[in-house]
């Protein structure tokens, strides 16, 4: 099992060469910890994913969370919804990350239909859903797949169906994006983060994570047939969109 307080410590001596971000075992062991420490509103977003399921989940649907990591966007539901309310699919590029969301997700919601699969979103074959979240997974893709992901996911989608979209995003303004990358980096310093970890780890994503921007996004939604996009979250340069699609 991962130890949730397991901190993460990857970027906190001088690395000679900063070796671009992966999600290796040594990513995997610290992820709880990198991630409520790294990305704001973390665990605001997946506590509002159990109640936009409540509320515009199809009792029994099937669920997608693609780029799952531990899987806490089925343990999310799991603690709103009950076992016969939903089935979920996560999806990951990650051997390290599907085999622990495997065995968490069997200790903590064991009458939850919750299972695990490894691979490449952009090369599954999707069944009918209800629900589909892409909880900062899309920033990882290179940005020409990203029109195709998500036209497969609208067609994958349910009339009805939702798709949620979190993303890390760029502003188009580059003085109000200079702003909320320093805020950004206050709110890692606040949280612990020195700042060879903040350069470090800045340095490990460049050309792993590149973010869209929010009218990115929504220009990319709509051109794929969602007839109404709402960004229901931001803090600092962090979203969190909805996609409808027509019943
Ligand atoms: C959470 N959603 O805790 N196919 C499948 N998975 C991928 C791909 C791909 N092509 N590319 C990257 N990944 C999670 C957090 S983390 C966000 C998501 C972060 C996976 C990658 O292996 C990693 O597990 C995940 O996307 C991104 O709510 O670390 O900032």
């Amino acid at each position: 099992m991962i130890d949730a307080s397991y901190r993460d410590a990857i970027f906190s001596t001088p690395l000679d060469r900063v070796a671009s971000f992966s999600f290796d075992e040594r990513v995997v062991a610290c992820f709880p910890d990198m991630v409520r420490r790294s990305i704001p509103g973390y665990g605001q977003i997946l506590g509002m994913l159990g109640l936009l399921a409540e509320r515009h989940l199809r009792h029994g649907a099937h669920v997608y969370d693609l780029g799952c990591s531990l899987g806490a966007v089925g343990l999310a539901l799991a603690g709103r919804l009950s076992p016969d309310a939903f089935e979920l699919t996560g999806i990951d590029l990650s051997p390290a990350m599907i085999a622990h969301a495997r065995e968490t997700a069997a200790t903590e919601s064991p009458e939850h239909r919750l299972s695990f699969v490894e691979g490449d979103i952009r090369q599954q074959g999707y069944r009918d859903s209800g629900m589909i979240v892409l909880n900062f997974t899309l920033q990882f893709l290179p940005p020409v797949d990203r029109d195709a992901v998500i036209a497969k996911l609208f067609a994958a989608l349910e009339p009805g169906g939702i798709l949620v979209l979190s993303e890390k995003i760029v502003a188009p303004d580059e003085q109000e994006n200079a702003w909320l990358v320093e805020r950004y980096h206050d709110f890692k310093r606040a949280n612990g983060y020195s700042e060879m970890e903040i350069s470090q780890k800045r340095t490990a994503l460049e050309n792993v994570l590149v973010p869209d921007t929010l009218e990115g996004h929504h220009g990319r939604l709509e051109s794929a047939g969602f007839s109404r996009v709402t960004t229901w979250f931001q803090y600092l340069n962090f979203a969190s969109m909805v996609a409808f699609k027509d019943a």
